[in-house]
């Protein structure tokens, strides 16, 4: 998958200028090391459903609670109304991710109101109505793997028609990235990424 106005833009400047290598970089390229990086595709069960972004502040909380237990670094994230994808680099020697996400979608549906009695059975049920059990996971390659699944998360508004331009999506770390001078605040506007689904 490629990005026309993002190649263009980084053509522009070379690898070995001064002003690049001032350039602060993400840390996705600063720290890549094969095998400890993977995107994911978590799917509400309920496509029909905007939980993720009505509650988005129990997701970031859920999330943010199992990171500071089990911890990995957030590379890259958007989060839809029933879907979210993103790019975790997990510590060395550490590759489970499994139950990371059993927790954190375990949190936030236990911070999801389900009426009545908050019985043990009946949370559980409600945590097994919320969420899709399977989750797409694809461990990241090399560098340009890793580009073009950022590429891939930061366009995904646009590409589900939620947001005309990439910038006027709130949930996504894409306004994060521009701050660090990695996109044009006006990334891919008009332009396409093509290219085959990567889990969703
Ligand atoms: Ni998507």
């Amino acid at each position: 998958m490629r990005c026309v106005n993002r190649r263009s833009t980084r053509n522009v400047v070379p690898v070995s200028s001064t002003k690049d290598l001032l350039k602060p970089m993400v840390a996705y390229r600063r720290n890549f090391i094969p095998g400890g990086s993977y995107f994911f595709t978590v799917t509400l069960l309920d496509r029909s459903s905007s939980l993720l972004v009505d509650r988005i502040d129990d997701l970031r909380e859920a999330m943010r609670s199992v990171r500071a237990e089990r911890p990995f670094t957030l590379d890259a994230v958007v989060v839809l109304p029933d879907h979210l994808h993103c790019i975790w680099t997990l510590p060395p020697g550490d590759a489970d991710y499994s139950l990371r996400w059993r927790e954190i979608k375990s949190r936030f549906s236990r911070r999801i109101p389900v009426g009545g009695l908050r019985t043990a059975g009946r949370i559980k049920k409600a945590e097994r109505g919320i969420w899709q059990r399977r989750f797409w996971e694809h461990t990241l390659r090399d560098s340009l793997d890793v580009e073009r699944h950022v590429d891939y998360i930061h366009y995904n508004p646009v590409k589900h028609g939620y947001a005309n331009r990439v910038v006027d999506w709130p949930y996504s770390s894409f306004h994060r990235y521009v701050d660090q001078g990695e996109y044009p605040r006006d990334w891919a506007a008009g332009g396409q990424c093509e290219g085959k689904a990567f889990g969703e």
